[in-house]
């Protein structure tokens, strides 16, 4: 039986989401949106999975530790964060003196909601004598009952950096598993979170897309499943992904497992190159609901009004800073 022709989207040329304002609407929008900034003296962060329109007015595009640290890092006394609420709160707990806005408050990660703080100390009180390693992608409190934290571009090199033999890693089981594979000296007992943009893929949606596309280079993010790893030619963060690409300076086109909005990015930076979702359906599963609850309207009314501005109490930002900065201490190649 001869396989139906698969259909391939391109995300940029037909993007399946965003606003309905027209062009000369988010003209007028732009202009504001920039003249408040300077009046309001903040600067805006969008992650790497933000809406195209969002990742263009922003003063930076990264992902959420690297957007965490240049609004410290900034001369800016305010900081607008177009991402989730775990990565607003990452930002005002590495620059406590700043205002921090999140523009949509409901702006949530199911992977952080995966773990509370009430369930790592109960896994705490199961593995005593475990080193917790919390992935960023969590919650303040949650980070503050951590020894340390990691991202998915340094997680194996905190890992190997840490004195303990065994280690209690939260909350993402694909990357948990990924980094004790990589790390094989260590006893690693992974919590069972998950991003359910990444888990949701299987090695059999990739190899559907690969078909059509023989000679791509497939890109997956360490939170996809075991099965899309191992089939990946390259595993990493969303950041690594845009120089991960230079590294085939001869392929022209890229499969990329991770939420879509990356793809504006890789696009912006490597015009020439195509660039597929993984899912090779964009809008279908790799589209995280979170990551596109801020628009533009919502940025402007963000910084006209001031809202809506994260807090994180004393005591808990101190044990998750204490977490982060134990974590950007670690070399890279630890
Ligand atoms: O932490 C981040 O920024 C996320 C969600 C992904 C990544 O690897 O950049």
């Amino acid at each position: 039986m001869t396989q139906p022709a698969f259909p391939i989207h391109d995300p940029v040329a037909s993007p399946q989401c965003g606003s309905d304002l027209s062009a000369a609407e988010v003209a007028v929008l732009e202009g504001e949106i920039r003249a408040l900034a300077k009046e309001k003296d903040a600067v805006i962060l969008a992650h790497n999975y933000q809406l195209p329109e969002v990742q263009r007015i922003a003063d930076h595009v990264g992902d959420s530790l690297g957007l965490a640290v240049i609004g410290k890092q900034v001369p800016q006394r305010t900081i607008l964060f177009c991402g989730v609420h775990f990565m607003a709160e990452s930002a005002k707990i590495l620059a406590p003196d700043k205002r921090v806005l999140l523009p949509n408050l409901s702006a949530g990660c199911s992977l952080a909601d995966s773990i509370t703080a009430e369930s790592l100390e109960d896994w705490k009180a199961r593995y005593p004598d475990h080193a917790v390693v919390t992935y960023v992608n969590s919650t303040a409190e949650v980070k503050a009952l951590s020894d340390i934290c990691c991202t998915s571009a340094n997680a194996a090199s905190v890992v190997r950096s840490l004195p303990q033999k065994k280690i209690l890693f939260t909350p993402d089981k694909n990357l948990g598993k990924w980094v004790a594979a990589k790390v094989p000296q260590k006893e690693v007992v992974v919590y069972d979170g998950c991003c359910p943009i990444h888990d949701v893929l299987r090695a059999a949606n990739v190899n559907r897309v690969k078909a059509a596309k023989p000679e791509a280079v497939i890109i997956a993010h360490p939170e996809c499943r075991a099965d899309v790893v191992e089939i990946a030619d390259e595993v990493c963060s969303t950041t690594a992904m845009l120089s991960a690409v230079e590294r085939h300076p001869q392929a022209r086109t890229f499969i990329v497992a991770t939420e879509h909005g990356i793809v504006y990015q890789l696009k912006k930076k490597f015009p020439q190159k195509e660039f597929i979702v993984a899912d090779g359906c964009i809008g279908c599963r790799m589209h995280c609901p979170y990551m596109k609850m801020i628009d533009l309207v919502m940025v402007r009314d963000a910084l006209k009004r001031g809202k809506h501005e994260i807090e994180v109490p004393a005591d808990v930002a101190e044990g998750a800073r204490r977490a982060l900065e134990r974590m950007i201490a670690v070399p890279r190649d630890a």
